[in-house]
């Protein structure tokens, strides 16, 4: 075994996004191109000697042989160990959740996350610091100049470690050692949770499916749901990872689990269902004929948390990004703690859990979490429903109908422009951010306009701030309209509206939810032109 230092030269665009660096996999295949980035990586955080990185992803088409690169680059750097899930698999939360177990220094994940997958598909990398959350934007920011000056990179000559057999490989001064996937954050999972009632849950006949959508969560489902739980075998299907996610789109909404949808709104329909997205972050909740929206999800896991023994103490408050509805406000008021309300991206929330100024965590792109790790967490979130209905022995559409009664409905859609002209989508922000001061006191479609802001936010923790985080348009009947442009795509721009209604009359809580937001979303079109602009007529996905 040799340590080799290899010429380069940097290569343009590797500026992580909302999360990490995500580009196409013949991006990635490209010589040098894992190298410079992880290079850049370890050079920014400096001396590794001593230190302890976890490795894993979500099992896509190029995840074993990133790893191996990871491998040798991390023994150049003299990392005292390395710990790797059993054929490169670890779920996002659960690298959270072993760098915070076993003390690491940082982790990285491979992943791509709700992006397809396969030889033509995505691929990505992120690095998460010590407390398990991603790295904020400080250190990507110098990750990515980093990799705009990078010269050479260094790694072992040393054979691949046989990445599918556990136990413990030396590469160079560097135990890599091969770790159970599952084990450390099935454990976790048990000291939040009412197993006990769960497990009653099952025996009594209580019927679900949860879609792996052959992603990463099968094997963390498969472990805890059907075998710590006992849910009957077949509950937990797709449940294998692949490396093109058997052709599926691991998006968990009702567009792309299609499947499971159509499942949930038939005859036989199971009593619940629910599926994870491609790093199993992410999660969807779905009663009988019935899909429960992640901003929904969180205003009433918040409103129940204490059922949950993890949670029976209270919660210190809650955190929303900007897009998500304002239903968690609603139930924050009523608890009588703090709802903040932060850019997107889950890096944002790390600051707030370290402080112990949150609890829950949530998204409207189907992401729910907790203090418990710094990622958000899709089995986590499944496990917290289970309990939930365990302990009220409701079926989902009651619960959230009450719910509703309670705290008044926020009717909420996102649609979504995918692959777009990237001039043309900046170009319509840039009008809109032109528009934004005359908007005030405007009447859009019936809407008063109280304020029209570019979303900017100054984190309490640490004063760091970060601009032009999204445009909002808030009307005085507590409607809002919100665009950004997405941070997670490979191809072109993608423009995302977000719509929401606040309606506290419970009989007006059962309308289609396109219908009862109609007047915003035309509202929200000819404000910003964006048929005209785009040259779309209509969103490619709506959810
Ligand atoms: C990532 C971020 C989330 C964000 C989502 C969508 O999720 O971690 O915080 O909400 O992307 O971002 P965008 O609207 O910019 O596409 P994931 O599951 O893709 O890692």
């Amino acid at each position: 075994m040799a340590i080799q230092t290899v010429a380069t030269h940097p290569i343009p665009g590797q500026r992580p996004g909302t999360s990490g660096l995500r580009k196409k996999v013949e991006v990635f295949r490209q010589p040098h191109y894992l190298e410079n980035f992880v290079q850049s990586v370890f050079d920014t955080l400096g001396d590794c000697a001593g230190k302890t990185l976890v490795v894993g992803g979500d099992g896509r088409y190029h995840n074993r042989a990133a790893i191996q690169t990871i491998l040798r680059m991390a023994a150049a750097h003299g990392y005292a160990q390395v710990l790797v899930g059993q054929g490169g698999i670890l779920s996002t939360p659960a690298v959270s959740c072993v760098i915070r177990k076993r003390q690491a220094s940082g982790g990285i994940i491979l992943s791509a996350s709700h992006n397809p997958g396969g030889p033509d598909g995505d691929f990505g990398i992120k690095y998460n610091i010590a407390a398990g959350g991603p790295a904020p934007e400080g250190v990507t920011e110098a990750i990515y100049r980093r990799s705009e000056s990078i010269a050479q990179y260094r790694l072992s000559d040393a054979p691949e470690v046989d990445i599918d057999r556990l136990g413990v490989t030396q590469v160079e001064q560097t135990r890599v050692e091969v770790i159970d996937s599952v084990a450390d954050y099935a454990e976790l999972m048990r000291g939040l949770f009412d197993f006990d009632a769960i497990r009653k849950l099952f025996a009594g006949g209580f019927t679900m499916r949860f879609d792996g959508m052959h992603a990463v969560s099968g094997p963390y489902a498969k472990t805890i749901i059907e075998g710590m739980l006992g849910a009957p075998e077949g509950t937990v299907i797709n449940c294998v990872p692949l490396e093109d996610f058997g052709g599926l789109h691991p998006d968990p909404n009702p567009v792309n689990a299609a499947q499971l949808i159509e499942l949930m709104g038939g005859a036989d329909a199971p009593d619940f269902g629910a599926a994870s997205d491609g790093d199993g972050d992410r999660n969807m909740i779905v009663g009988r004929d019935f899909d429960v929206t992640p901003s929904d999800s969180l205003a009433i896991l918040a409103a129940n948390a204490t059922l949950a023994p993890g949670y029976r103490q209270g919660l210190k408050g809650i955190a929303r990004s900007m897009p998500t509805s304002r239903a968690a406000d609603r139930v924050a008021e009523a608890l009588g703690i703090p709802c903040h309300e932060t850019p997107t991206g889950w890096k944002f929330f790390g600051t707030l859990l370290d402080a112990g100024m949150a609890t829950l965590c949530g998204e409207e792109s189907y992401g729910t979490g907790s203090d418990h790790i710094r990622e958000k967490d899709g089995v986590w979130a499944v496990l917290f429903w289970l309990n939930l209905l365990a302990a009220t022995g409701k079926p989902v559409e009651r619960i959230v109908g009450e719910h509703w009664e309670r705290f008044g409905r926020n009717y909420y859609s996102r649609h979504d422009y995918e692959a777009i002209d990237t001039a043309a989508a900046n170009l319509l922000m840039a009008d809109l951010r032109v528009k934004l001061p005359a908007l005030a006191g405007q009447v859009l479609n019936g809407h008063t306009v109280d304020f029209a802001d570019d979303f900017s936010y100054t984190d309490p923790v640490d004063g760091s701030t970060v601009t032009g985080q999204g445009i909002r348009i808030v009307m005085t009947d507590g409607s809002r309209i919100v665009y950004r442009l997405s941070g997670t795509g490979t191809e072109g721009a993608t423009l995302r509206v977000y719509i929401e209604l606040y309606e506290p009359d419970p009989s007006q809580h059962h309308r289609p939810t396109q219908q009862a937001l109609a007047s915003l979303i035309a509202a929200a079109d000819s404000v910003a032109n964006i048929a005209m602009q785009t040259g779309r007529a209509s969103p490619s996905v709506i959810t």
